[in-house]
């Protein structure tokens, strides 16, 4: 018979293997003045100084700072796609996370890096607001086939701004989503946490054909977001319809990362 102590840490045991993004900025103990980045993009120096190692896609430790506070933390690195440098900030190929969640997990992040997770709004701030950041988001259609969206400028404001996002640059297909639906400017809404245009509702709270919504930076409940129920392979929700997309990645590197 297995004591309660036993069970609470095979408990606390599967938690921490479901959930190993860890990006909770804490201590800032260690003062750094020194305002570089270390991150995904720094790999290119590692591989060509310490060989081919450094530069697999996989998960590796870098440096994240927050004004004058060093974090050390994991971080997905996509070191392939558009020549590498990418800092993985949301991923969906499953549906074996669910992204229903409230404003503290969308602030500190959830999921496996190795799998599906949200990077975690406080994290991505703390990097964004240091520098110049793009985005990119690659998608997978049933088919094999790929897609992405490009942003050259991409920024999320800190807490006091409810992590207000700033996103403007796009190239790389015939339409621009994010604007088309003003999602530029929004601030991150949760279900417990309505920061959304809609005056009547919580956007992060309604059920889209029964898929439960995730937190975004909704307008008035945009027709495109994310984090929504990862439901018979539709990870996202387009122009107001499905599409089956197995795999979706959000990613962001340095517009001065030198690959
Ligand atoms: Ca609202």
């Amino acid at each position: 018979m297995l004591h309660a102590g036993t069970i609470l840490l095979l408990l606390i045991g599967v938690v921490t293997a479901t959930n190993d993004v860890n990006n909770a900025v804490v201590g800032c103990a260690a003062v750094q003045d020194n305002p570089i980045i270390e991150n995904c993009c720094n790999l290119g120096y590692r591989y060509s100084t310490f060989g081919q190692t450094f530069n697999k896609p996989a998960v590796y430790t870098i440096k994240n700072f927050c004004g004058k506070c060093q974090s050390v933390q994991k971080a997905f690195c996509d070191t392939t796609t558009d020549g590498g440098g990418w800092l993985v900030i949301q991923r969906r190929q499953d549906g074996s996370i669910d992204f229903n969640r409230d404003w503290v997990d969308y602030e500190d992040g959830f999921g496996s890096l190795t799998g599906e997770f949200w990077y975690g709004l406080r994290a991505i701030h703390c990097l964004t607001n240091q520098g110049h950041w793009e985005l990119r988001v690659d998608f997978k259609f049933t088919n094999g086939t790929k897609s992405h969206l490009s942003y050259s400028n991409f920024r999320i404001g800190p807490a006091t701004e409810r992590y207000r996002l700033t996103i403007s640059g796009f190239y790389g297909i015939t339409d621009d989503p994010f604007h088309s639906h003003s999602l530029n400017g929004m601030k991150f809404t949760t279900k417990d946490q309505d920061n959304d245009k809609a005056s009547n509702n919580n956007c992060a709270a309604n059920s889209w054909h029964g898929h439960n919504s995730g937190g975004w930076w909704y307008s008035d409940c945009a027709h495109i977001h994310f984090n929504h129920q990862y439901k018979h392979g539709q990870s996202i929700h387009l122009y107001g319809r499905w599409y089956s997309l197995p795999l979706i990645e959000m990613k962001i590197r340095p517009k001065d990362c030198n690959i």
